[in-house]
């Protein structure tokens, strides 16, 4: 199976509910127009099994015949319907939608006591109903980032969808944020966040660096107030949005922008690739989640590529000061780190597990 980028993507949930993480695996075949697969694995006593596994296809559970969607390129788990069984979001980034190449869709499968039901499944694109923005459009890409929270606290899980929105200069950003109900996630009453908004966006110093904003995605209660927050950075923009939750869900008044100049860090830097990965995490095990975002180089002007990626942990006090408890970061060669020393430039911080 040389063509096959197997585990490309990976969601871990308990899709059926029997208090045992399982494991859902995403791959490409090369050679098959990068159709797509997803295979699932149920954890047991003894760990992850083989028996009960499951397959899907492409062209039996994607969402038109065909290569080239690249069905599986991005997993999600999380209880979108809130029955205690975590449900999964495929995407298919390069979906046509209508006529629409690339516009991208993304297929929920939902959890039962038998695992992930495939019968009866759920599938989302930019012309669903109540969606934001201008319906498909080609080479959108909606799903190519996607995380999952309870952004309005109601226990059910909510999906915050990446899609790329084609600019004069090339692919700005935009994302949905979709809400679980009792039977699935709804459309309509989807937040829509535009990087080109204003009220998103509000130093204008950064309005000319909003490329793939969105493209990486994150979230955790970053304020300690029972509702999952978002967090919204791409490594081309040099900043990031984290948006609070609310008993409404996302909104655009209740939010804060962290621009790496704010940051002590490391000072100078040149190509940091800043935000490039995104989460929270309780590190303390108290109060609020921390906000994570790394970045691949950290270097001085004068010398590209001194560096090797760094992470920057901020410990939020509050809603308006995510540096309230704190600050830290740190690179590969902090004091400490084991392995430091190592050769540089080697894009420490690609992903982070949370
Ligand atoms: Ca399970
Ligand atoms: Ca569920
Ligand atoms: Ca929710
Ligand atoms: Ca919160």
């Amino acid at each position: 199976m040389r063509d096959l980028h197997f585990g490309r993507a990976l969601a871990a949930g308990d899709f059926d509910g029997d208090g045992r993480d399982d494991l859902a695996i995403g791959s490409q075949r090369v050679t098959s127009r990068w159709a797509g697969t997803v295979d699932l694995l149920y954890g047991s006593p003894r760990g992850i099994q083989m028996t009960g596994s499951r397959h899907l296809t492409s062209a039996q559970h994607g969402l038109s015949p065909g290569g080239l969607d690249y069905f599986g390129w991005k997993l999600a788990a999380g209880d979108f319907n809130g029955d205690r069984r975590d449900d999964l979001a495929v995407a298919a980034p390069f979906e046509t939608v209508g006529r629409e190449g690339s516009a991208g869709a993304v297929k929920i499968f939902y959890g039962s006591r038998d695992g992930i039901e495939t019968r009866v499944t759920q599938e989302i694109a930019k012309d669903s109903p109540g969606m934001g923005g201008d319906g498909a459009v080609a080479s959108e890409d909606l799903g190519s980032a996607m995380t999952t929270g309870d952004f309005n606290g109601d226990h059910r899980d909510d999906l915050a969808l990446y899609a790329a929105k084609r600019g004069p200069g090339g692919d700005i950003g935009e994302v949905h944020v979709l809400y679980g109900s009792k039977r699935r996630l709804r459309t309509r009453g989807s937040t829509y966040l535009d990087a080109q908004d204003p009220r998103v966006i509000t130093d204008n110093d950064h309005l000319e660096q909003v490329g793939f904003w969105g493209l990486s995605l994150g979230a955790g209660d970053l304020d300690a107030n029972g509702r999952d927050d978002l967090i919204v950075s791409s490594n081309f923009t040099r900043f990031g949005n984290v948006f609070f939750g609310s008993g409404r869900g996302i909104r655009l008044s209740a939010q804060q922008q962290i621009l790496e100049d704010d940051l002590p860090g490391d000072g100078a830097q040149v190509g940091s690739e800043f935000g490039w990965a995104v989460g929270a995490a309780n590190l303390n095990g108290r109060g609020p989640d921390e906000l994570i975002i790394t970045e691949l180089m950290t270097g001085r002007e004068d010398e590209p590529c001194t560096g090797d990626g760094g992470i920057h942990i901020l410990y939020p006090g509050n809603a308006r000061n995510l540096r309230g408890r704190g600050y830290e970061f740190f690179t590969p060669n902090s004091p400490g780190m084991a392995g430091a020393g190592g050769p540089g430039c080697q894009a420490w911080g690609w992903s982070l597990g949370l």
